[in-house]
């Protein structure tokens, strides 16, 4: 049976970034709750928000100090209700980012489990002594240096994935697990419609914390491999699952780094025991460094055979079995635009935004639109590290130039222009005014310097814009069940190409064939397309059947 979301799209908010209502340069709910309005026209079923718990803002409001209180800098509980009265009012759901494999040390239970061995939170933590003198294992944490804080009262190590300020939830405590689930059901009761859930697949850690795999240049070991996907994973999510999603009508995407085809099958899976879909990240490491020590640090673009084997597998393996999630950006990644897309003219900018959204859009499974990724927003491309905000670039800076001295630090500047998460959390932009209409103050992270020609208000302008686009096509997807529930299969022979990528979409009466062009040449391809059929969707203007322009996109219906 069909579920309420399996045609919804999802519209993800970056709260300090979306629309400032007090001018303190930071952006806050009663910003949001104006500018629902506009996701509306945008046509999206639900919100999701990033986290606006009261938080140190170590890591961007993902170090929670309460999961019941909010940030002061975005509101109070009042806002929030009032936020959620207006988007139910409005018909739009909301979702909420809950981020349970680690805590503030600022949150109540790490203060308490700080204060002894016998205290009662201690356990909610994962606390090891040291071995010879120094950390428990070899783990790096994913913001550089190593995963273990020592804490000189007891003289035992906690452990951190993220930063030293947000330490790991210890889920073999039943204790912990209920207090989550406690908190969940809180919020559900409250209204919200949803949960998108941080890291999930890292809550389950391997027994006794082994070593990990060290390569040669690290300075630590990766203990991605020994956390995702750990060996009590499912049976904590269907706990989960029995004590707070059986019980409302939420929707759930899990977090899942180096989620494979097999393992999405069971977190997603469509009887429903577990999450209702994850976001999968293979086709964000296409990208990637050559050389394994400098991870996503680098400067190419990904091939179009790989994206579309990437795509194709996802597509593939979970048909019928499991729900896709289907994004190209969030908060903690480059913009689309700039990434699989040319951002290099106006022309190129506008075509490319609209035939990667038709790639993507055309596809099975729940799509998420970023903030600003619906007026082509492009990366920030910032060129001095006193411009970076986010701890995850400034940090790697200093390892990789300084520390490992893999490469100088005017690559590395290159390498966080198209990398670096602070290019997703510029400041929405409204409009040409000061500050693109988001704030009258100084802004938190400084703006795009291109909102003077990219902003909301001429998007909404020009009716030829990425949003209009976006809106339609979101509009095709409530309207046309094929999107849905149609299969998907690449066109014979397709699967080389290295310039079109084309697919189709079938089910008992509608097929659609979606035809793209991923390079800026103009090239020559035949497919066949039945007399009868119509242009749904296109961005440009008129078809010239086998003569493809540059990035074009256009989807046939028959
Ligand atoms: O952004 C990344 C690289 O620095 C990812 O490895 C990221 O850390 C990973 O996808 C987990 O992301 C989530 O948890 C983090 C938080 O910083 C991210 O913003 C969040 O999306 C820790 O809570
Ligand atoms: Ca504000």
């Amino acid at each position: 049976m069909e579920k309420w979301w399996e045609n919804a799209v999802v519209y993800q908010v970056y709260p300090a970034s979306y629309q400032d209502s007090n001018n303190d340069g930071i952006g806050d709910l009663p910003g949001i709750t104006e500018r629902l309005d506009y996701i509306k026209k945008l046509g999206a079923d639900i919100v999701w928000l990033s986290p606006i718990y009261k938080s140190p803002q170590v890591d961007n409001g993902y170090d929670i100090a309460d999961y019941q209180a909010i940030n002061p800098d975005f509101g109070t509980m009042a806002d929030f209700d009032a936020l959620l009265a207006k988007a139910h009012d409005l018909g739009l759901k909301i979702m909420m980012d809950i981020v349970v494999n680690h805590t503030s040390d600022q949150h109540q239970w790490f203060k308490e489990a700080l204060k002894g061995k016998d205290n009662p939170y201690r356990d909610y933590y994962i606390w090891k002594d040291g071995k010879n003198g120094s950390a428990p294992n070899n783990w790096g944490s994913f913001f550089t240096g190593p995963a273990w804080e020592k804490d000189d009262q007891s003289d035992q190590y906690y452990l951190h994935l993220f930063a030293k300020e947000q330490p790991d939830l210890n889920w073999e405590n039943p204790k912990l697990r209920h207090s989550v689930y406690d908190m969940m059901n809180w919020w559900a009761d409250k209204g919200v419609d949803g949960f998108r859930m941080d890291v999930i697949n890292y809550i389950s850690k391997p027994e006794g914390l082994p070593d990990a795999k060290k390569n040669p240049d690290d300075l630590y070991a990766n203990p991605e491999p020994m956390v995702a996907n750990g060996h009590r994973i499912h049976e904590f999510l269907q706990e989960m699952n029995q004590n707070v999603m059986s019980k409302h009508d939420v929707v759930t995407v899990g977090e899942a780094p180096s989620v494979t085809t097999d393992e999405a099958k069971k977190y997603a899976n469509l009887n429903n025991q577990e999450l209702n879909m994850v976001f999968q990240f293979e086709h964000m490491c296409l990208d990637g460094n050559d050389n394994p020590a400098l991870g996503r640090w680098a400067d190419k673009k990904a091939s179009l055979k790989d994206l579309r084997a990437n795509l194709s597998k996802w597509q593939e393996a979970l048909a019928g079995k499991a729900w896709n999630s289907l994004y190209w950006n969030n908060h903690d990644q480059p913009r689309v635009v700039s990434r699989f897309g040319d951002d290099s003219t106006e022309e190129y900018r506008v075509l490319s935004a609209k035939m990667l959204a038709t790639m993507l859009h055309m596809q099975q499974g729940t799509p998420y639109v970023f903030e600003g990724e619906e007026i082509g927003m492009t990366n920030a491309y910032f060129d001095k590290l006193d411009d970076y905000v986010d701890l995850d670039s400034i940090n790697s800076y200093h390892q990789i130039v300084d520390q490992q001295k893999l490469v100088d630090g005017k690559t590395m500047m290159k390498y966080i222009a198209k990398h670096s998460r602070d290019n997703a959390r510029t400041p929405m932009q409204w409009d040409s005014s000061k500050n693109a209409g988001f704030s009258d103050h100084q802004t938190w992270e400084k703006m795009n310097p291109r909102y003077h020609d990219i902003n909301v208000k001429q998007a909404l302008d020009d009716k030829n814009s990425v949003f209009y686009y976006y809106q339609k096509l979101i509009k095709l997807r409530h309207e046309l069940p094929v999107i849905t529930n149609g299969t998907y299969a690449l066109v014979d022979g397709n699967d080389q190409d290295e310039q079109v990528y084309a697919y189709t979409r079938k089910n008992a009466d509608t097929t659609l064939l979606v035809i793209l062009n991923y390079t800026k040449e103009n090239v020559q391809r035949h497919y066949d397309v039945p007399a009868n059929a119509k242009v749904l969707i296109s961005n440009y203007s008129d078809d010239q059947g086998d003569n493809i322009r540059p990035y074009e996109a256009k989807v046939y219906q028959f």
